[in-house]
């Protein structure tokens, strides 16, 4: 079995913005090994505050352009001084080894980049376990002197919602002509959205994409009619072409700075749910309770118990166990 890395070495050659160091500390954060984890928790508190960083999470359906966004927006960042670095989250898909290869194909330049980090995201595991790796591979990124780190979400769902709840501003790509333009909208996504970006405005896709753009912005103004500025909202680019990154590259340092006010919040939340998710491994790894937890499983699932009273036998049980 390798040992775990020295804490204060890897904190060290982080700190330098070593590359290598930070694909090493990010192994380490994954890893579920006790005596990785102690070492990791070591390293997290060794790492310096996380700077003028801006955190940007993006989703977007599968195919709606997300790693040529991705590209184009990254390049430009880099252009205008940042380090780069782009995380992926995928709790859901069981695609592995494929989607390394697909995102480093499709961004060729910024993966080529020494201001630039790609690190793309090991599959399964559960939503909570991802949401806590991603929150600490984003420090580590932080701590190696990257000041844009994108989260890139294939997930849909749950998974938008975490991203959303780790970073300063969250981008949702859409694409034109998909004939379901407004499926978003229902889905709530606009809630999570500080920009509905419209990708592909080019080609035989421009007036698709206008008019995509006018009716998110039609729509919205419908679900908010109170707020001023859902027009600027909306916005239409084509990330094969170039086109839009550079504005929206602008539009998107200056809505981040007013994002970043959500950190404090966003970190008691993690703390909160950090908290519910040691309890529930603390009750289901419960030597004398978690046998029993089947049974009570399937008395609520043919209706002879109900939630509310297992769930409070269950707790009292293990509550009692622990005075
Ligand atoms: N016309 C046009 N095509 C684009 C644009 N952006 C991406 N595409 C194309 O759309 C396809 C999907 O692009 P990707 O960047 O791989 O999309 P993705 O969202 O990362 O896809 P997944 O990783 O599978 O979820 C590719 O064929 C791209 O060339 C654009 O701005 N205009
Ligand atoms: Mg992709």
């Amino acid at each position: 079995m390798r040992a775990p890395p020295d804490p204060a070495a890897l904190a060290a050659a982080l700190r330098r913005g070593d590359r290598r160091a930070l694909a090493r500390a990010i192994t380490l954060v994954e890893s579920t090994r006790a005596e990785d984890r102690a070492a990791a928790e070591k390293l997290l508190a060794l790492l310096p505050s996380s700077g003028d960083s801006l955190r940007l999470g993006i989703s977007g359906s599968p195919g709606v352009g997300k790693s040529t966004f991705i590209e184009a927006f990254g390049l430009t960042a880099i252009r205008d001084g940042r380090r780069v670095a782009v995380l992926a989250v995928d709790p859901t898909s069981q695609r592995s080894g494929g989607s390394i290869l697909g995102d480093k194909t499709r961004m060729p330049e910024l993966a080529k980049s020494d201001r630039a980090f790609v690190r793309p995201s090991p599959a399964g595991r559960t939503l909570g376990g991802v949401a806590r790796r991603t929150r600490e591979t984003i420090l580590l990124a932080e701590a190696a002197r990257f000041d844009l780190v994108i989260v890139e979400t294939v997930g849909v769902g749950q998974s938008e919602t975490a991203v959303a709840d780790m970073t300063d501003l969250f981008l949702v790509l859409i694409a034109p002509g998909s004939g379901d333009e407004l499926q978003g909208i229902k889905r709530g996504i606009t809630e999570l959205a500080d920009l509905l970006i419209v990708n592909k405005a080019d080609g035989d896709l421009e007036p698709a994409a206008k008019r995509a753009v006018a009716d998110y912005r039609h729509a919205l103004r419908l679900l908010r009619p109170r707020a001023k500025s859902e027009g600027e909202m909306v916005v239409a680019v084509s990330a094969l072409k170039g086109r839009g990154i550079a504005e929206l590259w602008r539009q998107v340092v200056e809505l981040g700075a007013a994002g970043r006010r959500r950190r404090p919040a966003q970190a008691r939340a993690a703390l909160w749910q950090e908290i519910g998710e040691g309890l529930l491994e603390a009750l289901k790894g419960d030597a004398h309770i978690a046998p029993h937890l089947a049974a009570v499983e399937a008395r609520v699932t043919d209706g002879s118990l109900t939630p509310t009273a297992a769930a409070r036998e269950v707790l009292e049980e293990f509550l009692a166990r622990r005075r």
